[in-house]
């Protein structure tokens, strides 16, 4: 697999203690050739913060399947836009507990921010939205 000039930063959310959905997350987009950074679970907004601001990556991947995943995505995306980082932003997973996509939480993450919002785990459409949002990007 050639390795892409995109550095992924990948996140846990501040409530969200599970793990295998990184390590899943992560050895997925490493296998589509993006190097990644996995800051693990339970990650404050202050945290991701200071990590975003340090390492300046190319995209933030938000994770999340406790249920709590549109108020901490919220919460993590606007932490990020008020100290000021532009970093693409996408959140997924399991994201509430209702089951289904909440269209209206969506479009507030959305409004905040975030490039893209997959709430049914779908890796397949992340890996669509990757290849639209940074395809033609060369390859280290
Ligand atoms: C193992 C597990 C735990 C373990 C976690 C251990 C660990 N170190 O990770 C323990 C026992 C600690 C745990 C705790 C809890 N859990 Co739990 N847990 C699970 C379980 C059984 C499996 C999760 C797992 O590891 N899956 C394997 C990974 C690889 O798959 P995944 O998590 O689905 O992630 C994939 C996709 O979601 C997707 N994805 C994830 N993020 C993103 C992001 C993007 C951008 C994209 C595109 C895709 C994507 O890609 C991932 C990789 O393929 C699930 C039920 C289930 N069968 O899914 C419940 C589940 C996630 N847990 C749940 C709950 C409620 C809890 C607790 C709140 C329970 C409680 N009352 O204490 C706590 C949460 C504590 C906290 N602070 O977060 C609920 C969440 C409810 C919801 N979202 O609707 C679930 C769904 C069980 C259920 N059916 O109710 N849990």
């Amino acid at each position: 697999m050639r390795r892409r000039n995109v550095n992924i930063l990948l996140t846990g959310t501040a409530s969200d203690s599970h793990t295998w959905n990184l390590v899943c997350l992560q050895l997925f987009l490493e296998e589509l050739g993006y190097p990644v950074r996995n800051l693990g679970p339970c990650v404050t907004d202050e945290l991701l913060t200071a990590a975003c601001a340090a390492d300046r990556p190319d995209l933030v991947v938000v994770s999340s399947v406790n249920g709590h995943g549109y108020r901490d995505g919220l919460g993590a995306v606007r932490a990020l836009r008020g100290a000021g980082l532009r970093t693409p932003v996408v959140v997924g997973g399991k994201l509430s507990t209702a089951g289904r996509p909440d269209p209206v939480q969506r479009g507030r993450l959305l409004d905040a921010g975030c490039a893209a919002v997959f709430d049914d785990g779908d890796t397949g459409a992340l890996r669509a939205w990757l290849d639209t949002a940074f395809g033609r990007r060369a390859v280290a």
